[in-house]
């Protein structure tokens, strides 16, 4: 018997800067209802999946920016969700930016965590990989912060024992690393749940505009590929705040194909199976860890920053 997972990617569309919590939450439990009734174990939320992306403003005010964080999990506004995950028998992935107070000092994060069919949380992630910028740059049309709002995540990249396979996690531009789905795929991860908020014009280089769609597909597809694993990416996508977003949310499987695919930008739920044993086709016939890997010329590879 096949050891077939269900999941649902579930593409929100565009949450605006004064949209409360509840009408996110609102929106994600019509979608986790409809992956239900079309037999989804596990919905996959985008990155903070519960505010506009902050990032994009340069905030002075410290209470305005605290207000797009969560101090604890679940919390009033997102305890709907979780009651209702375990009602309807189905666990989920969410993206949020997290705050907490330690040891006297004030620490945030990107962060992801993974709910089982029970409602209970499993698993934490937080963000590794902050792309952007970490002082205001007025030259820009939009700000990305992720530098100057949140620390590289300290949690390395676990992965869980969950939904009768391993599961791993990672948030957005982590999904563009090699490195991000190779520690996964060493630890032997079967499925990679990640949610994204990805501009569809990069200021910087604005002449790879044309290609994020290109870019956003290659890396998950390759990510997949290499390790044998399932990848299912998530955006938030359409016009935020002036700011396109760019959709394209997919089912990979390990073979590297895309098997689902959303359609638009708005809300939107695209249901796969996933048959978890399909991880060993790549893995015992192409990559064979422990036959093929040369770690003794990888070295590089992780030695600390110059
Ligand atoms: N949220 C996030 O990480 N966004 C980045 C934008 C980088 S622009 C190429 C991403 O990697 O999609």
């Amino acid at each position: 018997m096949s050891r077939k997972l269900t999941v649902a990617a579930a593409q929100m569309g565009p949450i605006a800067r004064n949209e409360p919590r509840q009408s996110a939450v609102a929106r994600m439990s019509e979608m986790m209802r409809e992956a239900r009734s079309k037999g989804a174990q596990l919905v996959v939320f985008p990155e903070l999946a519960l505010t506009t992306f902050f990032p994009r403003w340069h905030l002075e005010d410290k209470a305005e920016l605290d207000a797009f964080y969560e101090t604890g999990m679940p919390n009033a506004a997102t305890r709907p969700l979780f009651e209702l995950a375990a009602e309807l028998g189905v666990g989920f992935y969410l993206g949020y930016a997290e705050l907490l107070r330690e040891a006297g000092r004030t620490r945030r994060f990107n962060t992801s965590i993974l709910v089982d069919r029970s409602g209970a949380i499993v698993g934490k992630y937080r963000k590794v990989h902050l792309p952007g910028h970490a002082t205001h740059e007025p030259w820009r049309p939009f700000q990305h912060l992720e530098k100057a709002y949140f620390e590289p995540g300290d949690l390395g990249f676990p992965v869980f024992e969950a939904f009768g396979g391993t599961l791993g996690m990672c948030i957005c531009n982590d999904r563009r690393w090699p490195e991000t789905y190779r520690v996964m795929g060493l630890k032997g991860v079967e499925l990679v749940v990640l949610g994204y908020n990805t501009p569809s014009h990069n200021p910087p280089v604005p002449e790879h505009d044309h290609l994020m769609w290109f870019h956003n597909h290659l890396s998950m597809q390759a990510g997949a590929y290499q390790n044998g694993t399932w990848v299912v990416g998530v955006a938030k996508a359409g016009r935020e705040e002036g700011c396109d977003l760019i959709g394209q949310s997919a089912i990979i499987a390990p073979t590297g194909e895309i098997i689902a695919m959303a359609q638009g930008v708005g809300d939107e739920v695209v249901v796969a199976d996933c048959n978890l044993d399909r991880c060993d086709e790549i893995r015992r016939q192409i990559f064979d860890f422990a036959l093929h890997r040369q770690p003794q010329h990888y070295q590089l590879i992780a030695a600390a920053k110059t």
